[in-house]
């Protein structure tokens, strides 16, 4: 399988060291929530943990107000800094996915809410364990898989949601935990509601 061109993987974005000492702060200092989540009256159980992070007056729906929003930490901030200034971009929003071990997944999604605009610019942060990221077309029977190790920062160009879902599948074989960050810039809520109503 191979990469799709609307995908930049950067190895070694961050050094093993700084990797480590990232990966056992954000698991010591995140405040995990549970991971029971009551939808619609029924409870059902997301596969990982996760935190959503955003500047001030930045709201998100995802899917269905999972999420509380909280404040950036003086760690995010300064790893989003470092990520704004080698893309220079600006993201407004972090999503961070804690998978336990190889148990822990994400099925097939894109990352297409309405609130990350038309065709979203994503870059993907990895630190702890090795998964795999899987992609396939939408419409065609293209697919493909990218290794993230920790440190790899994988940019997801703004056609990728539009062209291809992806996901990071079962790996019973891994025992440890992978963190990932992935920011995002988040329209408006108020500007895309009035759009579309
Ligand atoms: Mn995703």
């Amino acid at each position: 399988m191979e990469c799709c061109p609307e995908l930049e993987s950067i190895a070694d974005f961050y050094d093993a060291a700084e990797c480590e000492r990232i990966y056992s702060r954000l698991l010591n200092e995140q405040n995990w929530p549970d991971n029971r989540y009551v939808v619609s009256g029924r409870q059902f159980i997301l596969p990982r943990l996760q935190t959503w992070h955003a500047d001030p007056g930045i709201r998100y729906s995802y899917k269905n107000n999972l999420l509380e929003t909280r404040a950036w930490t003086p760690l995010l901030s300064d790893i989003r800094a470092k990520v704004e200034s080698f893309l220079n971009y600006s993201f407004n929003s972090v999503l961070v996915n804690l998978y336990r071990n190889g148990a822990d997944y994400v099925g097939w999604h894109a990352d297409n809410e309405r609130e990350l605009g038309e065709k979203p610019f994503i870059a993907s942060l990895t630190f702890g364990a090795e998964r795999q990221f899987e992609f396939r077309h939408k419409k065609s029977s293209a697919s493909g898989r990218i290794s993230l190790q920790s440190g790899t920062l994988l940019i997801m160009q703004p056609n990728f949601q539009h062209h291809w879902l992806h996901s990071v599948p079962l790996d019973t074989g891994v025992t440890e935990g992978r963190i990932n960050l992935t920011f995002r810039k988040v329209v408006p809520v108020d500007s895309v509601f009035s759009e579309s109503f």
